[in-house]
């Protein structure tokens, strides 16, 4: 094996985000962009002699060619094997169980989740540490600090590999297993629910569709919904991986899933509908007529949490990202479970995941998992719900309703204002962080301020903290208003704004979410200024 260690000079851009680097296809494409960050991976991490690395992306264009580049700069380090997706394609969670299952070194997936694809659209580049999750901060910054000063990075010459047949090949002196992308994971899902109760429902005419929304998860809900669970053929819709997602956002909420929502609302709806993003972690679900919001689901599945095998045992705990809803802490409340609050992104979630602290997490952003692997995963919510689903025998509306009489409901809305100016969207943060100690006390209508502050955590296995996540005003009685930058776009900046109500009478639970949201979303844009810092009268995406 002929190594060749070429010179470069650093890109100053490498700082990753909420979950990876994400850049347009055009900045990866640059003659060592993609080198310096891989090899500043190598640079910052030991055990890859040692263990296996994962390598899959969610097959979006220039998948494949960035596939080819990292494996010759991981043999060039000294990698002994890899282990890699047929095709170049692995799901997000699919590469986490994979590091867990062959205790890897870690995994790199290649993704930019929801975000478009395509020539001109997004590509990214996420690592997973050997717990199988989301490198934590102090990893990425420490890859971000070497992308800095890198001068040198480790290739070689060798052809393309075949990425589409399966078996034992090598790079250099690596040797690359192909391996069938869906086996594992499938077989992970059903060590965890009552495939037999589910195959019985479907047996029995219950009805759904599933939008892969031309991503990664296609595949895999082919081979598990149709195949295994005896769901019609054409319960998978947008099931082909596509390089462009078909044009599409491949983002499941009900604006980007039109097609499904659409479907979902219309008098032949089916008894249940389901999507999956990009990369096959994030999840919606939706019932006839009705549909579910990620943190009411989040919360739902904690609740019922007993009717699949898996979770039977019962739940150590749960957490959710601060601007989720607090429905989720309700059920842990009256179950007597901790409830942990972490900053927005996955990571935060894997030393809870990894100490045993909790079972259950979930983000607001469609991010519903567990500790059967390190990410979040879409399919397993899906199938989380189809297993509540066959046990309980209601329709998801009814399963909703009942929860909120229980627990109370949750009004919660999102609100994004995407490409903003990034001085503006500055501008408004930064106004807001010097209003901060005098809110407490003040009155907008009928809600008082109870507390203000600019969220920051420290981590309870770990002690590290985590400081400006994100604007959180707090009402009596439980509303909230938080607001936030997102870590995840490649255009300007986008400004998240999540309200949210507590609701405990059922008189009042039927109301539609942005009408009892209506006199929040005033106030946030009275203390923000939205309107008046970013010119917008309207925000881009409302989930
Ligand atoms: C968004 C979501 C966050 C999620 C992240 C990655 O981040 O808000 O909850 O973890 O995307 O999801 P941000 O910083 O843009 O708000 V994925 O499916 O893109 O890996
Ligand atoms: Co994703």
């Amino acid at each position: 094996m002929q190594i060749k260690t070429l010179s470069t000079t650093p890109f100053d851009d490498q700082k990753p985000g909420t979950s990876g680097l994400r850049k347009k296809v055009p900045v990866f494409q640059q003659p060592r962009y993609l080198e310096n960050f891989i090899q500043a991976i190598f640079d910052t991490q030991t055990g890859y002699e040692a263990a296996p690395l994962v390598v899959g992306g969610d097959g979006r264009y220039h998948n494949r060619t960035a596939i080819q580049t990292i494996l010759r700069l991981a043999a060039a380090n000294g990698c002994k094997q890899a282990i890699v997706g047929q095709g170049g394609i692995f799901s997000t969670p699919a590469v986490s169980h994979l590091i867990r299952k062959h205790k890897a070194f870690g995994g790199i997936v290649l993704s930019a989740s929801h975000n478009p694809g395509g020539p001109d659209g997004d590509f990214g580049v996420k690592f997973n540490s050997a717990n199988g999750g989301p490198a934590p901060e102090k990893v990425t910054d420490a890859i971000y600090d070497r992308s800095r000063v890198i001068d040198r990075y480790h290739t070689l010459e060798s052809p393309d590999i075949d990425l589409d047949r399966l078996g034992t090949t090598a790079v250099g002196d690596m040797r690359v297993e192909i391996v069938d992308s869906v086996t594992d994971y499938a077989a992970l899902m059903e060590s965890l629910f009552d495939f037999a109760s589910i195959r019985a429902m479907f047996a029995g005419g219950f009805r759904m569709s599933y939008d892969a929304m031309h991503a990664v998860t296609g595949p895999y809900a082919r081979e598990i919904l149709e195949n295994r669970l005896g769901a019609r053929a054409g319960t998978v819709i947008n099931g082909v991986p596509l390089e462009d997602f078909g044009g599409g956002h491949p983002d499941p909420n009900l604006e980007y899933a039109k097609e499904l929502a659409t479907l979902m609302f219309s008098a032949d709806a089916p008894d249940f509908g389901a999507a999956s993003d990009g990369d096959g972690d994030r999840n919606m679900v939706l019932g006839r007529h009705f549909f579910v919001t990620p943190s009411d689901s989040l919360a739902v599945i904690a609740a019922n949490a007993g009717c699949a095998p898996g979770y039977r045992q019962g739940l150590k705990g749960v957490a959710r990202s601060m601007p989720t809803s607090q429905a989720v802490d309700r059920v842990a409340a009256q179950l007597g479970m901790a409830c942990y609050e972490t900053p927005t992104g996955w990571k935060f979630f894997g030393n809870l995941l990894d100490d045993g602290k909790i079972t259950l997490c979930g983000e607001e952003s469609f991010g519903t998992g567990s500790d059967h692997v390190r990410e979040k995963d879409g399919l397993w919510a899906v199938l989380f719900w189809l297993n509540i689903l066959a046990a309980r025998k209601e329709p998801v509306a009814d399963i909703v309703r009942e929860h909120w009489e229980q627990f109370g409901r949750n009004f919660y809305t999102r609100h994004d204002y995407e490409a903003v100016a990034s001085d503006a969207a500055n501008g408004l943060i930064e106004a807001l962080r010097a209003q901060l100690s005098q809110l407490p006390g003040q009155r907008f209508g009928a809600y008082e301020v109870e507390y203000a502050d600019d969220f920051s955590y420290q981590d309870p296995v770990d002690g590290s903290v985590s400081s400006k996540q994100g604007i959180r005003i707090g009402f009596k009685g439980g509303s909230r208003i938080v607001l936030r930058l997102s870590g995840t776009g490649t255009e300007g900046a986008t400004l998240r704004i999540y309200i949210e109500s507590y609701e405990t009478n059922p008189a009042r639970h039927g109301q539609d979410t942005q009408e009892a949201l209506a006199e929040l979303i005033r106030i946030a844009d009275e203390i923000a200024g939205v309107r008046s810092r970013t010119g917008r009268d309207v925000p881009t995406v409302i989930t």
